[in-house]
């Protein structure tokens, strides 16, 4: 071997003809370049014609002439357009050792040897193309890359980083010795998913937990925003809870309820009295006791009268029990304040056990009220808005029944209005 490499000697362009065919093997024109610019020694090869060859075939790149082969290294050296690089696949393994040098093109590698293909230029010796593994130190000049195209990495390494907030990534290298992409940035979220975090939303969608999404952590709510619906809860996450009158479900909850219809006075003369009534439906799952669902207002209420109210802010009471699916109905008098042409709403609400009010699906009536000067003939009609509603006159006509009854619930409406006053 060491004879061999004595003797190869790489002979340039300038004093030799360049010539399509060495070694047995003819030039494959992939880089523009009719013929190779090496000429073929007379033993049949030549290390250049070979390395040349093989940059051809491989970067399709016509090499300039770099001379013999001990100082192709020297000239990529001061090339920007290459590397001098470490053992590497697809390289050109360059020597300045022997006379001439040599050069080869590089087909494998462990890092601690390289296996090449070459020819050489020698007398007596084969000049033919072979494969032949070496010490990878034997090319004592380097390898010729391109220049951006070393090896980045081992085929098949799988290399791990953080990313985010609270993810990783991961990239595996490919064949050709260069990473491939990175995965997608994940990771587990924060104590199993049962972190309990605030998102500033509303309603149901507070209910939140913190996830790892992407890779960053966000909080994520257990509850998206639905179409409200008649169940204590603000569903569609807009502050509101119940709004809108929603519908209630079937035994959703214990205690709803529905207007169905109603009378009051829209006019009075000042300090004269009327009468409302109002009825609902019971839409909840349990009857409504006596004593236990009455009809309030927010505060004291200009309209209260004293001794007919169970209590200042408690207006009516039920007298008999209201099963589910019945309907109760509520009647009272109201008084309009010493204030002619005050224009007044109140609203009346119903309340169920433990003074919670009834939000829904429509529990409220409101009776907007404008007061007369006492000496005028105030003829007037009533109305809310709704396709039943009775139009009642003030004065003199009432037809709400249940008020004597109301006043066998007082005493006990009047143990529970001590708690509001
Ligand atoms: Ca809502
Ligand atoms: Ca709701």
């Amino acid at each position: 071997m060491k004879k061999l490499l004595a003797l190869a000697i790489l002979l340039t362009a300038s004093y030799a003809p360049a010539v399509n065919y060495c070694g047995g093997v003819t030039h494959q024109n992939t880089c523009g370049r009719a013929y190779n610019i090496y000429p073929c020694c007379p033993n049949g090869g030549n290390c250049t014609w070979w390395a040349w060859e093989s940059v051809c075939r491989n970067w399709n790149a016509g090499l300039v002439n770099w001379g013999n082969a001990n100082t192709w290294a020297g000239h990529a050296n001061v090339d920007p357009n290459y590397d001098l690089v470490g053992p590497t696949v697809g390289s050109i393994a360059t020597s300045t050792l022997g006379n001439y040098g040599h050069v080869a093109w590089v087909i494998a590698t462990d890092g601690a040897t390289v296996t090449v293909t070459e020819q050489n230029c020698c007398v007596g010796c084969g000049g033919s193309v072979r494969t032949i593994r070496y010490n990878s130190s034997k090319f004592n000049s380097g390898y010729v890359v391109r220049h951006g195209t070393q090896c980045q990495c081992s085929p098949g390494q799988v290399q791990t980083e953080a990313c985010g907030d609270c993810g990783r990534r991961s990239r595996t290298c490919g064949a050709s010795c260069s990473w491939g992409g990175w995965s997608g940035c994940a990771g587990a979220d924060p104590e199993n998913g049962n972190q309990v975090c605030s998102n500033g939303k509303h309603g149901v969608c507070a209910d939140a937990r913190r996830r790892c999404e992407g890779g960053n952590l966000t909080c994520r709510s257990l509850v998206e925003p639905s179409p409200e619906r008649c169940d204590t809860r603000d569903n569609d996450c807009d502050g509101e809870t119940d709004e809108g009158n929603p519908e209630v479900g079937a035994n959703e909850l214990d205690y709803a309820a529905k207007r169905v219809d109603s009378s009051y006075p829209r006019t009075l003369a000042a300090g004269e009295r009327g009468t409302v009534w109002v009825e609902f439906r019971n839409m909840g799952k349990k009857t409504w006791e006596r004593g236990d669902v009455w009809l309030s207002t927010q505060g004291m209420s200009a309209l209260s009268v004293a001794d007919s109210w169970p209590a200042w802010n408690i207006a009516a009471g039920l007298s008999v029990p209201v099963a589910p699916g019945e309907v109760a109905r509520f009647a009272f008098e109201v008084q309009a304040p010493e204030t002619p042409g005050a224009q007044l709403e109140e609203k009346f609400k119903l309340r169920s056990p433990g003074e919670t009010p009834i939000t829904c699906p429509d529990s409220e009536l409101k009776v907007p009220l404008l007061v007369l000067n006492a000496n005028v003939d105030a003829g007037q009609a009533s109305a809310d808005g709704g396709a039943k509603h009775m139009a009642l006159e003030s004065r003199g006509c009432s037809t709400a029944p249940g008020l004597g009854g109301l006043l066998l619930v007082l005493a006990a409406l009047r143990r529970r209005s001590s708690r509001h006053a």
